[in-house]
Parts: structure tokens; sequence; C-alpha cells
């Protein structure tokens, strides 16, 4: 891709029109002084608890995994500086921490939260005092849980939040459209529909207490939040019930105020008192300890307009014209013969991706339900399609994307650019390049600018050849408090949102 040149990171102050009329319109004010206070003072209420463990056992773990982290956290950044796409940092929740890791040595100082956690140390290949494929701290009965939330600092309270409730979901778009993932440059922040959260937060079975907020007790504005679901998890043989951790995000009027480990342990807490122990996230930060290390990539289907936002940029030997030409598409899908998944293709597309899962190490085990929850088509949210064999009547191929734009910022043309998602495809009677051509085109039609996918399961084997461009940073997979050897990107079979 020598048409999508990455300009180097800015490191200049992060400060955007959008998010100064959302700050100016804040009337929380906080002392960090008393914050922090207040929040070390929780924090010594877990230690002493039963429910945390062993801090001097964890810190030395870690010690011994950064020396193994170093390495890889060189390379990783030496390759993110010859990366092509500048949205890619925003795609994969990366650049903003990545430009600040850039070259950094870990020191056992740096995670004095993550430190006292169950990670997995193990995985990267050092001294075992956990078995590999079990829990590090083991399940707790409830007699042996805090009972009560951790301390709040003053000023701020907890906030169960009714995703179903309409206001309470306008709250949550509001507090993420203004404050959660950007990238360094203020150019573009992740802006997750309304409709998409609700989706993304109402699966089978989820639990209202899993969406936690955070107000200011005076103004009972929502300042800070982060969420799970429920889903049953496989890592490598090992079938367990786990949360998806999502949406950590603090308003940035809140931040390095050490919030978000108090919203993590809240959330544990309220998760451990389910029966649940076990957690899976993604983060493009580099936390103890990944499980593996996904990288995004971006195949451009509005080209003109990625070069508009600054998402790409035309190298000097290239024209207009040509990249546009380079990137065009057909207007329709092969013959195939893809159509939306409707209800009557669930049993049989289920069967189709469960069978499909089981040769990677990380996945989801859908139910009926929760495969029908995820993969059928909502507007603006998620498409999916199958191929039917005459034959037989059942879904030979299957494709789905989910909808995920971005504000752009500060530009004169554009306010927003769309991005449809790679979520799970299945190809049985093509090669899966083909399937993936046919998506392609699918988002084209549904007005989408740039087709993102990470390079794990089987999705090598048509990055290069449909001409996606390699992003600039990984986003890396972790699983709380589990024990096991960290894998091969094309070994993670989930997708989170
Ligand atoms: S990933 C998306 C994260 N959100 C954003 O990037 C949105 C924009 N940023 C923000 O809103 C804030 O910067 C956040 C941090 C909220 C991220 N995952 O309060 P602080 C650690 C985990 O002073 P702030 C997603 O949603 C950091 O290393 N930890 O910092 C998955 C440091 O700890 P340590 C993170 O900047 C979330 C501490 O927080 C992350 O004001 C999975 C500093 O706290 C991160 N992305 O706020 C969460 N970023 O000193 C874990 C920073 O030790 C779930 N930190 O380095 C674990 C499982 C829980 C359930 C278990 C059930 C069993």
């Amino acid at each position: 891709m020598t048409n999508e040149k990455k300009e180097p990171a800015s490191l200049s102050e992060k400060v955007s029109k959008l998010i100064l009329d959302d700050n100016n319109k804040t009337s929380a004010t906080v002392d960090s002084k008393t914050i922090s206070d207040s929040i070390a003072g929780s924090t010594s209420t877990t230690t002493d608890h039963p429910d945390s463990i062993s801090e001097s056992q964890v810190a030395q773990q870690v010690q011994n995994q950064r020396q193994q982290l170093e390495g890889n956290n060189t390379s990783a950044s030496s390759n993110s500086s010859s990366s092509s796409s500048r949205i890619s940092a925003i795609m994969n929740k990366s650049k903003i921490i990545s430009s600040r890791k850039a070259g950094h040595h870990f020191n056992q100082k740096e995670h004095s939260f993550w430190d006292t956690q169950p990670m997995p140390h193990e995985a990267m290949g050092t001294s075992v005092e956990t078995p590999m494929h079990s829990a590090i701290v083991p399940n707790k009965p409830k007699s042996s849980l805090r009972p009560e939330p951790y301390n709040m600092p003053k000023g701020f309270e907890w906030s169960n939040i009714d995703i179903l409730d309409p206001e309470q979901l306008d709250e949550v778009y509001n507090l993420l459209t203004f404050n959660y993932v950007e990238d360094d440059d203020c150019m573009f922040r992740f802006d997750y529909s309304p409709a998409f959260l609700t989706w993304a937060l109402t699966p089978p079975g989820f639990h209202p207490q899993y969406h936690l907020g955070v107000r200011s007790s005076k103004t009972k504005r929502l300042m800070a939040l982060i969420t799970g679901v429920p889903a049953t998890v496989r890592v490598y043989d090992k079938l367990t019930p786990m949360v998806e951790i999502n949406f950590l995000c603090v308003h940035k009027k809140l931040r390095s105020k050490r919030l978000a480990p108090v919203l993590i342990k809240e959330i544990t807490r309220r998760v451990n008192h389910t029966g649940v122990f076990q957690a899976v996230y993604t983060a493009g930060i580099v936390l103890p300890v990944p499980v593996g290390s996904c990288r995004y990539y971006h195949r451009s289907l509005d080209p003109k307009k990625l070069i508009e936002v600054g998402f790409s940029r035309l190298s000097p030997r290239m024209t207009m014209a040509r990249i546009q030409k380079l990137y065009r598409l057909p207007t329709e899908t092969s013959n195939l013969g893809l159509r939306p998944m409707t209800p009557e293709d669930v049993n049989s597309a289920h069967e189709l991706l469960a069978t499909h899962l089981e040769q990677y190490d990380l996945v989801v085990k859908f139910t009926p339900d929760e495969f029908a929850h995820w993969l059928l088509p909502r507007d603006g949210v998620v498409s999916s399609y199958v191929a039917v064999s005459e034959e037989t009547g059942k879904v030979t191929d299957f494709c789905s994307f989910y909808f995920l734009p971005s504000s752009v910022m500060n530009n004169p043309k554009h306010n927003v650019m769309r991005a449809a998602y790679s979520f799970y495809n299945v190809a049985t009677s093509v090669d899966l390049k083909d399937l993936m051509k046919d998506a392609l085109v699918l988002a084209k039609k549904e007005n989408q600018d740039v087709f993102n996918a990470l390079n794990l399961m089987k999705n090598n084997c048509f990055l290069e050849e449909l001409k996606f461009g390699i992003g600039d940073g990984n986003l890396q997979y972790y699983l709380y408090n589990w024990a096991c050897p960290a894998m091969e990107s094309e070994k993670v079979g989930i997708v989170l949102l």
C-alpha cells in the first residue's frame, strides 16, 4: 500500500472544538487530591479483603513476565512506525497509548493497579506457580465476597444503567460519543450508535447490574462507564462462563485520577456475585498480560473520502483517479447467491459457525439464541448474509460485519467516517477470499467508507489479495483470572465490539 502512508503521530494536546463544547457544559469539578485519597481508601479495603489475591505473589510474576514482554513491545513499536494507515489506532483502540508506549521500558512500578490483579503472567513462559488452563485465583463462595460496593470518591456515586430506558441510553451515547476512544491527533472518535449500544449490551441473559455508571452526585450527570455481558468462552479445551468487558470510559475531565481501577474492581465484584470469575476483553494498550495480539487491516471502499478526512493519503506518484480505480469494486456480488440471513437460517448458520470455530483456541460458544442475537441483521448495526445449498437447504457460506462509524473532527467537509468491521465469516462452497470480496461489495452498497478486519481466524488468506492495508497498532486480547499459554492471532476466534 504505497498510497496510504501514515504521518508521524502527533503528540500535541488533544483538544477539539467538539470536546470543548461538551466540557464547557460540565458542571462537576473534581479535586484531584480528594479523589485520589478516596480511591486509595477503597484500594486498601480491597487488599485486606479475602477476595483479593496475594499482591506480592502477583508482583513477582509480573516482574518475570515483563522481562519477556519487553522484547515483544519493542518489536511492536517498530512495526508500528512502518504502518500505512492513520486511522487504525482508533480502529484498534491503540494509538493514544501506543505512541506513549513507543520505546517505553517496562519497570516494576509501571502498573500499580494491574500488578495487584490475577492476570496470567505465566502466559509468556515464565515461572509457573499457577497451573495452566485454570483460574489464577480459585472461585470463592458468595459469603467471602465483598458485599458492599467500592467507595466512590466524594462527589460521585455509582449508578446502575438501564440501557433499555431511552433517556439513559442517550446519556451513555453522549458520554461515549464525546469521551470514548480516539486517535491522538484528535481527528477521529468512535461513534457507537444508540441502536448499536442496545444490541451490544442486551444479549440473552444480560445482567443490568453489569452496566455500571458513575454519576456526579450533584448534577447526576453520567461521568464514567464500564459494561459487561455474559458469554460462554472456550480457551483451548476449557469451557468457562465469562463476561465480555467493554466500554470502559472516564469523562475527559476526570482522567488520570485512578477512577478506572475502581470501575474495574466494582464490576469484578458484581460479576463475582453472579458466580462468574473470568472475563475476556480487548484494548490497544499493553497491560499484564495479553493472551493474543491482533492487527487491524483496512480496505478502502471510498478512497476519495478517506483521503479527504485524513484517514489515508495520496502518495506523490498516485492520482485520485488511479486510486479510485485501484479500489473499484463490482457493483453486484458474485453468483454465490448471498442474501440477508433470516430467523429461518439461524439453526443451520449457527451449526456452520459452531463447527468452524472448533479449530480456534479462543472462541465464544454461542447458543442458538445468542447466535440469533449477535448475527441476525439489524439496520445500521450488523449485517449478515448467507448462501444456502439448493440441494440440502443448509447454509454453506456466511459473512457478517458490524457498523461502527467514527466522528471526524474539525473537517470542513465531513463529520463522519463510516466503517464496517468484519465479524464472523465461514466459507465452505467457495474460497474465503471470494466470500469476503462479496462482503466488500455488500458493505460498499451499504454506504461504508472503509472495511476493517483483524488478522485473526483465517483472515490472513484474503487481506493482501483484497487490497487491505495494514494498520499501525495491535489489538490486545486479555483473559482476566485465567492462566493459559499465549496464542498466535490465527488462533483467536472471538471478535469483540
Ligand atoms: S478498552 C477501551 C478503553 N477506553 C478508552 O480508551 C476510552 C478513552 N479513555 C478513557 O476513557 C480513559 O483513559 C480510561 C482510563 C477509562 C481508559 N483497560 O483512571 P486512571 C489502567 C484496562 O487514572 P484514565 C475497554 O473498554 C492503566 O493501565 N486498564 O486512567 C476494555 C492504569 O493502571 P496501572 C486500563 O486514563 C476495558 C489505570 O487504568 C485501560 O483516567 C477492560 C489508570 O487509571 C484499559 N483500556 O482512565 C477493562 N486504560 O497503573 C479491564 C488504562 O496498573 C476489565 N487502564 O497501569 C478486567 C475484567 C473485569 C471483570 C472481571 C470479572 C471476573
